[in-house]
């Protein structure tokens, strides 16, 4: 086994997917989390391809891009799904809940109050019934416990990252989508990703 060093701020972000990959697999890691200070100078020195976090050391090699790095440890840890077919559904899920993060982050750093409630408005009412209606339909779709198969993959980590940030704005999200809550409740019964949600620092994202 390779050894696994994950530099990333402190903060689930980008960097929750490659971590909640590395719980589920029960591989142990590195949990590199870099201050503001620590990241001025890391990224003067050059060490980041594109001078942004996170990036997976494995050796001595440097990975980039959280889904790219995402991608790379689920085919290592055999939950990328078994078929071009699971691959196609899992990269649907992750371009659909990258969709809803880019909402989220405008959403937080706008800051014209007038506009922001705009924009909530905008996400609740309009993108939010559409997004979750598509992603409920790619899951019936499949026929399986999981979104690519009867057991864990990528794609449900993905879905499930997106589900803990809808979730703390409203409990009841998914109540009009049965398969996505159950879904949801399934992927948060899994052991190895509930002992790490449980020990994790706390963060406000
Ligand atoms: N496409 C990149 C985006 C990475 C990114 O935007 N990283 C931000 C934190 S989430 C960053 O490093 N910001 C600090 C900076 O740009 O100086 C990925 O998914 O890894």
């Amino acid at each position: 086994m390779p050894s696994y060093k994950l530099s990333y701020f402190n903060l689930r972000g980008r960097g929750e997917i490659i971590r909640y990959l590395f719980a589920v697999a029960g591989v142990a890691y590195e949990d590199n989390r870099i201050t503001s200070e620590e990241w001025g100078k890391m990224k003067a020195d050059g060490k980041t391809p594109f001078g942004q976090l996170p990036i997976l050391e494995v050796d001595d090699k440097v990975l980039c891009q959280s889904n790219a790095i995402a991608a790379y440890l689920a085919r290592e840890f055999d939950l990328a799904g078994k078929t071009n077919m699971d691959q196609y559904r899992i990269s649907a899920i992750q371009a659909a809940v990258g969709d809803l993060m880019t909402k989220f982050v405008e959403i937080h750093f706008e800051k014209d109050e007038t506009i922001k409630a705009k924009k909530q408005k905008t996400l609740s009412e309009e993108f939010l019934p559409v997004w979750l209606v598509a992603v409920e339909k790619i899951y019936q779709e499949g026929g399986t416990s999981f979104f690519a198969g009867d057991s864990i993959t990528l794609g449900d980590l993905y879905f499930f990252f997106a589900g803990e940030s809808l979730k703390g704005v409203n409990e009841q999200v998914f109540k009009s989508c049965p398969g996505l809550d159950g879904l949801y409740n399934r992927i948060a019964n899994n052991s190895e990703l509930k002992a790490w949600r449980e020990k994790r620092p706390k963060t406000d994202f």
